[in-house]
């Protein structure tokens, strides 16, 4: 039976990524006199590494203008990783990211229905205060019984531990949970705690496999609309 629908953010819950980390790294680079911008394209194997401060130490691995010791280039991705959430919180804040369809449509549902919300996250905790407090308002945290960050969880995506914590949290097994995901990662790492899940395919993975997920969609508005009813019965069918 189904007792807990857990979501994923970036790409998930809204288009953060194009729109919003991608943008903020660039004005982090600008602003401590980096000469780099990651455009729309480049982003997209970016994204392959999964957590902002480890997609920048990636970058400045395999740049030669970056700097050369492991610890300066460590310190460096350290330094703007904050400033990087800084603008993003920023931009978030002046509306710049709308939820994707049927996000709230769903989350109303689950609220009126008395079904458990949660978040299983690999970034930080600013990044999804600013994303919710933008999207729900100032009292999202009481919309779920669970919000697993990178803080909580540091093993990134595909790791499942963010899932195993989220599921420890709100108190349901896997097989009573299902799971709400836009990437290859997020959707190994449900996989890998033993829960069934969904895919609304965002930008970046339009093109991309899942295999193993109950289903694949544009969005969750895509007739015929993704509902609880629908995702019970996706569970149930799964034999669990
Ligand atoms: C999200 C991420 C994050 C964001 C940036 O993955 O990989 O790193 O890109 O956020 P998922 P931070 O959607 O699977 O949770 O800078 O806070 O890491
Ligand atoms: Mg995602």
């Amino acid at each position: 039976m189904l007792r807990a629908l857990i979501w994923d953010v970036d790409g998930t819950v809204a288009e953060t990524e194009r729109d919003g980390h991608r943008v903020a790294f660039n004005r982090a680079f600008a602003e401590a006199g980096l000469p780099w911008t990651w455009d729309v394209a480049e982003y997209a194997e970016l994204l392959e590494v999964t957590g902002g401060r480890e997609r920048i130490l990636a970058y400045l691995q395999r740049r030669g203008d970056a700097p050369a010791g492991a610890v300066e280039r460590e310190a460096l991705a350290r330094q703007l990783h904050p400033r990087k959430n800084a603008f993003y919180a920023e931009l978030v804040a002046q509306g710049g990211i709308t939820a994707r369809p049927g996000v709230r449509r769903l989350m109303d549902e689950c609220r009126a229905q008395g079904m458990a919300l949660a978040i299983a996250t690999t970034t930080s905790r600013v990044n999804v205060d600013a994303l919710f407090a933008s999207l729900l308002g100032g009292d999202w945290q009481t919309w779920f019984a669970a919000v697993v960050c990178a803080e909580d969880a540091p093993d990134k995506k595909p790791h499942p531990q963010a899932y195993r914590l989220a599921l420890q949290r709100v108190g349901v097994l896997p097989h009573e949970a299902f799971a709400l995901e836009d990437s290859p990662n997020g959707l190994m790492a449900a996989r890998a705690a033993g829960i069934a899940c969904g895919v609304t395919r965002s930008a970046y993975f339009a093109d991309a496999q899942f295999d193993g997920a109950a289903w694949v969609r544009d969005d969750l508005d895509a007739p015929p609309p993704v509902t609880l009813a629908m995702i019970g019965s996706a569970l149930s069918g799964r034999g669990g």
